[in-house]
């Protein structure tokens, strides 16, 4: 592509003469003319894989990678003296996700495309995604976050289908991103939105009015579902997409020569959690329009569909009332009840059964019991998923349970996010490790090589002088290079155990205060979003945000310990901090973080994790060797039981330890209550000490311990970039290519 030519076609002018905004533009258009114009994959059997969330992130740097052109359009923009890291901050981020869910379905996307697999996403044209969050006060806010505008990569198709709830109906349109493949195919992301849209009805941050289902559908991901209304609303949003997406499936699969019946051999549907799965529900009622007998619909929407556990957490595992799908979806209560109907006949077990005896729809029982496969996103978890969670279903099916290690796409973080590592790796190994990630093992010769040693870490100093730039620039925030950067950046949730962290930070400033001052200055980033909602995760926020204030203003503390919250935390933001990162906190709870992707994402970028032996943790610990990563706190077995027993009591340890008690009282001290909301820093020390449900304090001693020893063998330079170099060298097994690969030979079989 001659970057030149294309301007001056839509401009009459060459690049030096256009605005980064006009240069945006035409690269879009363009770019999206290139990928349409890639071959699509074709074959007899597709993959749906529907899903809520897409968390995408920004396509333009993404699609120039994977269409093999991104070094010559960054070269040519150059010539002409534009960066193209500046056109990319043009581009919106569309904020299709909540976290590791959403990203995950998005770095599967990116990898069936790169296999050149016949698969593409089914999901919602969300307007204004998820919340964007703005720090007032100490405190969380919310804003609507209007991603869409004329330059975006969605285009508009005259497919539209329509959907009927109970009293209402709506049109579903139908609209595609391309999903360009690292030189291969390209797929495309199916998004669906309703033709009545009104985004005027949003008033006050992010509230409207939830009965007008016929304007705001499909306005905000996961709106508050705090109250009935909200609550409504999902069952609304998830019922649309998957309507929309069954109609699209069975029309696709005719026109390819399907008779319905066999069905299976045309389609393959992959249930990303429960969000979608009344898809099983509404298909079984397409077929039964089109004269397949109930039974039969039944046995061919089973084989045609399988399901992705990806928690454990009670509270997340969906359950609708019979009377909120009765109001919504009636047509589909019915289907429900026959599907209930005959899991009773086969299983006294009230365990397993779909509608409890609060008459309650168990979501994920349908997934299990009319899916051909059920599957966890880590060894562990699957594990747990078979031995404790799903165990009376594992009885049952056992043949159905299976395990896929989730993945991450090294196209966006590794060759996109940090091109100086990329671009060295492939001067050491040459570039074989694009198509196959498992030769990141040939750098394992250099692991004693000193000039290889410094120059990994001349890189990583490089990300963070890099970091510490844009942070300054984009949001006021000050950090010292030559510091140890220890970030924890995901979704805020007490299973996370962000208050750990922080917990950790208020010991180190006492340690301070008191004279104990760390080697070298350390530097504490987290990024978090917090449900509107979910009042002890703002409370959370509000504490690490007040840490903040209290040691900037802190002269005694300020050059020795540093805490930074980045606002709205994103794909865009994760792609700054995550190559910067020397140390890696991956600590929840064990047995609670499913699998986690960040933890992928650090490791191959030369992190070492400091995490407990929780989800993918675990395999990244197997990879990497005790040596190069810090382990800490008790297994998933020891909290299991701990459970079971309701042995524990936060109390005990609170008034036991003299380390934890000066830390939490802390939370509710003078410095802090002089800055901060009394409410909100009472009701967390409550929560801590009489409750603890995700049980900090019973790890708090060996994260203390974990933690200082990381930053000691820190200090010895070479030793660390060893630790570095083996994380990097082991992250292979974590490609997203290999993960969809075993989607493919053991599920799809496409
Ligand atoms: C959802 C909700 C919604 C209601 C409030 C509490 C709550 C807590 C957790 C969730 C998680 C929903 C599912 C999810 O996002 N799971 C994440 O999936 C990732 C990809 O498999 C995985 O890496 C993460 O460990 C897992 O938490």
């Amino acid at each position: 592509m001659n970057v030149n030519d294309v301007l001056m076609n839509v401009y009459g002018r060459a690049a030096a003469d256009c605005t980064n905004e006009e240069i945006y533009a035409a690269l879009l258009r363009k770019v999206n003319e290139l990928a349409s114009e890639k071959a699509s994959p074709t074959g007899k059997k597709k993959l749906y894989y529907i899903s809520a969330e897409f968390l995408i992130g920004k396509l333009l740097s993404n699609n120039l990678i994977n269409l093999g052109i991104y070094d010559d359009v960054k070269n040519q923009l150059a010539e002409s003296g534009k960066d193209i890291c500046q056109i990319e901050e043009i581009e919106n981020e569309p904020s299709l996700g909540n976290g590791g869910l959403g990203r995950l379905a998005a770095c599967f996307l990116d990898s069936i495309a790169t296999l050149g697999l016949n698969g593409d996403g089914i999901g919602l044209n969300y307007h204004y995604g998820l919340f964007r969050q703005v720090f007032r006060d100490n405190a969380q806010t919310t804003i609507p976050d209007k991603w869409l505008s004329e330059n975006c990569w969605l285009n508009k198709t005259d497919k539209v289908y329509p959907v009927k709830f109970g009293g209402i109906e709506v049109s579903a349109r139908l609209y595609e991103i391309n999903v360009t493949g690292y030189d291969s195919v390209t797929n495309k992301l199916r998004l669906f939105d309703i033709e009545g849209i009104d985004e005027s009805i949003v008033t006050d941050g992010i509230d409207f009015d939830k009965m007008e289902i016929g304007k705001n559908l499909t306005l905000f991901l996961y709106p508050d579902d705090s109250d009935e209304n909200g609550r409504l609303l999902r069952i609304y949003q998830q019922y649309f997409m998957v309507s929309a997406g069954a109609q699209l499936i069975l029309d696709e699969c005719t026109a390819r020569g399907c008779t319905l019946r066999d069905l299976d051999d045309y389609a393959v549907i992959q249930i990303n959690d429960t969000h979608p799965t009344m898809v099983i529900p509404e298909l079984i009622r397409l077929l039964i329009q089109r004269g397949i007998d109930i039974d039969e619909a039944i046995e061919i929407v089973s084989r045609t569909c399988a399901y992705t556990n990806h928690t454990i957490l009670a509270e997340a595992l969906e359950k609708w009332n019979i009377s909120q799908l009765k109001k919504v979806v009636p047509q589909l209560v019915p289907i429900i009840e026959i599907l209930d109907d005959k899991v009773r006949r086969k299983f006294d077990e009230p365990a397993v059964h779909i509608i409890d005896k609060d008459d309650r729809v168990h979501m994920a029982h349908i997934d299990i019991h009319y899916s051909f496969s059920v599957n966890g996103v880590a060894s562990l978890h699957t594990e747990i998923l078979k031995n404790e969670e799903l165990n009376h279903f594992y009885k049952l099916y056992p043949e159905k349970f299976n395990n896929k290690t989730n993945g991450i796409t090294f196209r966006r973080w590794l060759m996109h996010s940090n091109p100086e590592l990329s671009a060295y790796i492939t001067e050491l190994i040459g570039d074989g490790w694009k198509k196959d990630a498992d030769e990141l093992e040939k750098l394992l010769e250099y692991r004693n090589d000193k000039e290889v040693l410094i120059k990994l870490l001349d890189i990583k100093q490089n990300k963070k002088i890099q970091l510490k730039n844009y942070l300054s620039a984009k949001q006021g925030i000050e950090i010292n290079e030559n510091s140890v950067f220890d970030i924890q950046i995901k979704r805020l949730h007490e299973y996370k155990r962000q208050q750990l962290n922080a917990l950790y930070v208020i010991h180190k400033y006492l340690e301070i205060k008191s004279g104990k001052k760390p080697v070298r200055p350390i530097t504490v980033i987290f990024g978090a979003k917090a449900a509107p909602a979910y009042i002890i995760a703002q409370d959370i926020i509000h504490l690490i945000l007040c840490l903040q204030e209290l040691i900037a203003n802190d002269p005694e503390v300020k050059p020795y310990l540093n805490v930074v919250m980045v606002e709205n935390y994103n794909v865009t933001l994760a792609e700054k901090l995550i190559p910067a990162c020397d140390i890696s906190e991956q600590i929840s709870l064990a047995s609670k973080e499913a699998s986690g992707t960040g933890n992928m994402k650090f490791m191959l970028n030369g992190a070492v994790t400091l995490g407990t032996e929780d989800g993918a943790n675990v395999e990244i610990h197997q990879l990497a060797g005790d040596d190069n990563i810090y382990i800490f706190g008790d297994d998933s077995e020891t909290v299991v039981e701990r459970y079971k027993k309701a042995s524990y009591k936060a109390k005990e340890y609170y008034t036991k330890n003299k380390a934890i008690k000066s830390a939490v009282d802390f939370i509710i001290g003078e410095e802090l209550m002089e800055l901060g909301d009394k409410e909100r820093l009472e009701r967390l020390f409550k929560e801590l000490t009489g409750k603890d449900w995700f049980m900090t304090f019973p790890d708090f001693d060996s994260y203390l311990k974990a933690r200082e020893k990381a930053y000691a063998d820190y200090e010895d330079r070479i030793e660390w970039a060893e630790k570095m170099l083996v994380n990097i060298a082991k992250a292979g097994y974590f490609s997203s290519d290999r993960t969809i690969a075993e989607y493919n030979k053991d599920i799809w079989k496409l």
